[in-house]
């Protein structure tokens, strides 16, 4: 069976309640627009996540932004929902295992995802967070795991995702105390990569996405899924992968211009910021 190879009218024009859609270039920009629900991610919600980004890999998308209508990024688990439909053990487990299946097809759709974050990015909206590749927060961001407050536990992926960028140690804080980290904080823990001026965040995650798109494809493959699925294996079998992943992307057809240009001193140098 031929791949679907998704066009980019293809995802911008797929119908959905809590996401907008929109192209810049080859640049997907997906807003999250539940705002006056805190952006909250109510059952529908992931699913809709689940299927654009299943869309997107393998498509003609070259990278995709995520931002946020309202003053906040996500609120995490719609805990209204949550309370109302008065979950089974099993239910809630089930629903855990479909967030891991929208937040897997985000982290691994190929291509690079980078958040514009702002106000809240706390519980589960911090989960959907730590599955992009890249994330630029704006000053009024503040992240927090607050689950154990709620009483709850995290669901989302977030004792892999969380605790891998910023330590058990942290984590562990974050979920007994609700230590909230300001943008600032955030960066000196690994949370979010750059910290930028409010009106300038959202069009930084452009222009970095912009800016990844135009490395070969199979190289951003690679690297925004080889290095987490490396990260889980035994020294010897991660150096195994990665000598495999390289010998592929390292030999493409899409790199030999570019080492020929380096070759030929036409290629920019990486100089000192
Ligand atoms: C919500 C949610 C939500 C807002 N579920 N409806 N997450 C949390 O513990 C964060 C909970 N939310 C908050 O602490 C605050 O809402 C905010 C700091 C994010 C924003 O405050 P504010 O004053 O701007 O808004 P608000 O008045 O609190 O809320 C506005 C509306 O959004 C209101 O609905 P309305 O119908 O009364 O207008 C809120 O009910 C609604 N809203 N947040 C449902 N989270 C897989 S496990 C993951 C575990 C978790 O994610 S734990 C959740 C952590």
């Amino acid at each position: 069976m031929p791949l679907d190879r998704k066009s980019i009218s293809d995802l911008v024009s797929m119908p959905f309640d809590n996401i907008r859609v929109c192209a810049d270039g080859a640049v997907l920009l997906v807003t999250l627009n539940r705002a006056a629900k805190r952006n909250a991610l109510d059952r529908q919600f992931v699913e809709e996540l689940h299927d654009l980004f299943h869309a997107v890999e393998g498509s003609e998308v070259r990278a995709v932004v995520v931002t946020a209508d309202g003053d906040h990024f996500c609120a995490g688990l719609d805990l209204v929902e949550h309370h109302r439909e008065d979950r089974s053990a099993t239910d809630f487990m089930h629903i855990c295992r479909r967030w891991h299946a929208a937040f897997d097809r985000i982290q691994h759709c190929g291509v690079p995802v980078i958040g514009a974050l702002k106000g809240a990015v706390v519980g589960g909206g911090l989960e959907l967070a730590t599955a992009f590749h890249i994330r630029v927060a704006d000053p009024s961001a503040y992240f927090a795991l607050p689950e154990g407050q709620r009483g709850i536990f995290t669901g989302g992926g977030a004792t892999v995702r969380v605790a891998r960028l910023v330590g058990e140690g942290r984590m562990i804080d974050m979920m007994l105390t609700g230590r909230v980290y300001s943008g600032e904080e955030a960066v000196a823990v690994g949370l979010c990569q750059y910290l930028v001026d409010a009106d300038a965040c959202l069009s930084r995650a452009v222009e970095i996405a912009h800016r990844a798109a135009e490395n070969p494809p199979l190289s951003n493959f690679a690297i925004t899924s080889g290095i987490a699925h490396i990260g889980n294996m035994p020294s010897a079998d991660a150096f195994f992968a990665e000598a495999f992943i390289a010998g592929i992307t390292n030999t493409q057809e899409a790199s030999k211009e570019r080492l020929a240009a380096f070759a030929n001193k036409t290629a920019p140098k990486t100089v000192k910021p």
